[in-house]
């Protein structure tokens, strides 16, 4: 069947890479959502996950590396009825882009973060990650990582993010609904994806992935906060996929509308220069 997000480009991704089933769930999402090409902006940095939105029918922003936020922010900011998403690599997120993420966590726009956590730097051949492990060894570091792993999950759920999930590359159909439940979520939400580099990372490979991971079931509660983050520091021979954490609050679109009773950051109409006087009188 015809996928409107099919673009038909030819991929520049390795043969088996996570990457690929990765995208072939967003397609699935996005058009399960019923949206339109033309509705959706996926913003990226730099890196081989970055790349993705090159594969896809839609509206593209590819900027600086690790300097997605920003832009998805501002295009969320100014047309709010778009669908806003992010992508991106470990690396690209967490490592060059980490204090974005943190900002915007705490603005919460309504945007949806994807990382491809492969726990590698894979476009620039392999080198630790932000998420690899700690004594990981690689060309550049063969002695091993000397640095700990981040945990991505820990920390948005110490931030009090909106949506924390995680989904593996290997598991379309449950990808597909994080994918789902992620995009419609008002607010930001994050969801990192197992994705293995079968190129620079031997170590978590699909088989490593499979043999850990499992779906949380109907009995876990993704609204307690506490259980979340005990949930979150599960990593090793068991790591869960799913919503690990949900927590409804307004968005930063929802304080515009309440504070300045405009809809967007282009202050257009009759009366916008009040609306920006107001502002500029912050500033004395
Ligand atoms: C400011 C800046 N620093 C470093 C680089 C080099 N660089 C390009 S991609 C990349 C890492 C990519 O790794 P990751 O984000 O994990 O994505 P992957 O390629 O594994 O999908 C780096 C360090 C760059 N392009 N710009
Ligand atoms: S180097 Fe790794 S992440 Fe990049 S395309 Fe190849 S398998 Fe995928």
């Amino acid at each position: 069947m015809n996928n409107a997000f099919d673009n038909h480009a030819k991929t520049a991704w390795c043969p088996g890479c996570g990457n690929f089933g990765i995208l072939d769930a967003l397609k699935e999402a996005l058009e399960q959502l019923a949206l339109s090409p033309r509705q959706v902006v996926l913003v990226s940095g730099i890196g081989q996950a970055a790349k993705i939105p090159h594969y896809l029918n839609s509206n593209v922003f590819n900027g600086l590396h690790g300097r997605s936020l920003p832009v998805a922010f501002a295009v969320k900011s100014v047309n709010p009825g778009l669908t806003v998403i992010a992508e991106s690599g470990d690396g690209c997120m967490y490592g060059e882009g980490g204090n974005h993420l943190l900002h915007a966590i705490r603005r919460n726009p309504d945007i949806t973060v994807l990382v491809h956590d492969n726990q590698v730097y894979g476009l620039t051949k392999g080198q630790a990650s932000p998420t690899s492990e700690d004594g990981f060894v690689t060309k550049t570091q063969p002695q091993g990582s000397l640095s700990k792993a981040f945990n991505p999950m820990s920390f948005a759920i110490s931030q009090n993010t909106g949506f924390v999930a995680r989904g593996f590359s290997g598991d379309k159909e449950g990808l597909i609904k994080i994918l789902r439940e992620a995009i419609l979520w008002k607010g930001l939400s994050l969801v990192d994806i197992l994705q293995p580099c079968v190129t620079f990372n031997t170590v978590n490979t699909f088989g490593w992935y499979k043999k850990r991971v499992y779906t949380l079931d109907g009995h876990y509660d993704s609204t307690n906060r506490i259980g979340a983050f005990e949930k979150s520091l599960e990593w090793g021979e068991r790591i869960p996929l799913g919503v690990i954490y949900r927590h409804e609050h307004p968005t930063f679109q929802d304080k515009i509308r309440d504070t300045f009773g405009v809809d967007n950051l282009v202050y257009q109409g009759r009366d916008s220069h009040l609306v920006l006087a107001n502002e500029w009188s912050r500033f004395r």
